[in-house]
């Protein structure tokens, strides 16, 4: 290092140092990099913020592109908040990252720049090189202040920050990669992301010329938070070829309160505030808008949920049609991580014929997983995924489409795979892209959601959370299936489940929740209920339960 670098390091270190005192941290607190970042109540967050600012700042001078950083809890409750950190091409963060992001936020404030130079030295970052960081937030009362902390890291760390201001987190994350692609993916602004979506949406539905206004009709629960604000902004640009009621916009209610994907996906009921009329098409985000799931309710007033298994489903039957009917070669795999229906497993192997692998719970590992296919299609249960085609897939497909010399039936298909290509957001998992790709799938292969959801029956399933002291009792293998600590947890668990038939359940730690969560399925509801609560039981005996004993559902 010269002279002038060790100049220029300590002058900016002193900077870190003078503003970090503003952001302090509480002594003794140590916040885990969880499933999708740091999570927790907000007024916690402030030293993490500030400090994930300095850290985006030397990310991006590793990586010598832009980085994101996104202000939001996401599915959490509004007095909750966290931070996600966003990868050049729009990806989470690699995992030694999150480990910095942990020494980063975790040290004592005395001890803040001996981490920060110890990872600049170990990753070998010249303090020289530019540092670029996109900034998003969500609607929470919360968010604005966090970010500005965010803000005072960039700065103090001399970055370059573009704030958007409120954002959905996929909006921030198509940001990134259209910048770090120099546009190439699309224009990194909030217009450049409607305009590339609903062109290829407004294109894909011109293959079902007929659609009457009841089939372009959709409700949409915007789960009180930024996707509601954010579809209004993009309505426009569909050119009326989606006529959308929206509900939970964010003006009254609160966000995610009774209402959302993940309310309706864990409650396997509607969400508060919208009026269903039978059989019509709705659908819930989440609230920061990276998760979608779809449902109805039939003539007998029987709720029916459409979740990401049977987006998965959906969109993979489509893209296999597709494919076939253009003769290329492409692999489609699809990854799905242990909430998975069973049935919508054994459906995609077994009818779809299609590649499937399971993964541990988070986009990050889904993500990495749908990498290795030539078309890689990855949604949790959740509702939370996306499609990513390789380079070479995108290529052929693009030049298929362009080529005069083939048939017509291969030449629409591959036009067809081209606007599927561009409607999809490809770096993360996004409830408007998803919508819109859901929406245009149906359309063009006539199939009401009916239809859709008649693909398979789901196997009646349980979601539940039981509080433990500390919740890294639970340690887990094999895509979190199976736990391997505390001791006697999978034996009871192993027990339980072949009690019933056609049974599965496991238990694994939240990362974005103080909580254990349980999963089980089984032949009927009842017996999911009651197969579920035996495991909440065990769980609460075995790895030290708080609070009241779980309770059967009624
Ligand atoms: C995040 C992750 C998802 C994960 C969910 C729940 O979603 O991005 O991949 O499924 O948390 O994780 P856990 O069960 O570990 O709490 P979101 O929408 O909250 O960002």
């Amino acid at each position: 290092m010269t002279l002038f670098n060790v100049a220029i390091g300590m002058a900016l270190f002193e900077e870190v140092s003078k503003k970090s005192a503003l952001h302090p941290k509480p002594a003794g607190l140590l916040l885990n990099y969880g499933t999708s970042g740091f999570r927790t109540v907000a007024e916690q967050l402030d030293h993490v913020m500030f400090r994930m600012g300095l850290l985006a700042v030397l990310r991006s001078k590793k990586t010598k592109a832009t980085i994101g950083v996104m202000v939001t809890a996401s599915h959490n409750p509004e007095e909750d908040n966290g931070i996600k950190l966003v990868d050049p091409m729009g990806e989470m963060v690699t995992p030694t990252w999150e480990e910095y992001a942990m020494q980063v936020a975790n040290a004592e404030q005395e001890a803040l720049l001996t981490v920060l130079g110890d990872i600049m030295k170990r990753e070998a970052i010249d303090i020289n090189q530019g540092a670029a960081v996109f900034i998003g937030r969500d609607t929470r009362p919360s968010s604005e202040s966090l970010s500005q902390a965010v803000l005072d890291g960039i700065l103090s760390l001399a970055g370059h920050a573009h704030d958007y201001g409120v954002l959905t987190t996929p909006q921030l994350h198509f940001m990134v990669r259209c910048e770090n692609t120099q546009s190439r993916y699309g224009n990194p602004t909030t217009e450049g992301y409607y305009q590339k979506l609903s062109q290829a949406f407004v294109q894909l539905v011109k293959h079902a010329p007929n659609r009457t206004d009841d089939q372009k009709h959709l409700l949409v629960d915007g789960a009180n938070g930024v996707g509601a604000l954010k579809l209004r902004e993009m309505e426009p640009f569909l050119q009326k070829e989606l006529q959308i009621s929206l509900f939970n916009k964010g003006t009254g209610g609160k966000l995610n309160f009774q209402c959302g994907a993940d309310y309706v996906k864990v409650q396997q009921g509607p969400p508060l505030g919208v009026e269903m009329l039978v059989g019509q098409r709705c659908c819930s985000f989440d609230g920061d808008a990276d998760r979608i799931v779809y449902y109805y309710s039939d003539s007998e007033g029987r709720f029916h949920l459409l979740d990401g298994d049977k987006i998965a489903t959906l969109i993979s039957t489509f893209l296999k049609k597709l494919v076939t009917q253009a003769g290329l070669d492409l692999q489609i795999g699809v990854v799905q991580t242990a909430y998975a229906n069973g049935s919508s497993t054994r459906y995609l192997e077994n009818n779809m014929k299609v590649t499937v692998r399971c993964v541990e719970t988070g986009v990050k590992h889904l993500h990495h997983a749908a990498q290795e296919f030539d078309i890689g299609v990855y949604f949790e249960a959740n509702g939370h995924g996306t499609v990513l085609f390789s380079e070479s897939a995108v290529e052929k497909i693009q030049q298929l489409a362009m080529d005069s010399s083939t048939s017509d039936e291969k030449k629409s298909a591959a036009q067809i795979l081209e606007n599927t290509v561009n409607v999809t957001n490809q770096a993360v998992g996004d409830a408007i892209s998803d919508m819109l790709l859901v929406e245009a799938v149906l359309a063009v292969q006539g199939l009401s959601l009916q239809q859709w959801d008649a693909m398979y029956t789901d196997l009646p399933n349980r979601q539940r959370k039981v509080k433990v002291a500390d919740k890294s009792v639970i340690t887990t293998t094999d895509a979190e299936r199976r736990a391997l600590s505390p001791a006697g947890l999978q034996d009871a668990v192993d027990a339980l489940v072949k009690q019933y038939r056609l049974s599965r359940a496991f238990v694994r730690p939240s990362g974005t929740e103080d909580t254990i969560r349980v999963y089980a399925e089984a032949d009927t509801q009842e017996n999911t209920d009651s197969l579920a609560h035996e495991v909440c039981m065990a769980v609460y005996r075995l790895a030290g339960g708080v609070g009241e004993e779980p309770q059967p559902l009624c």
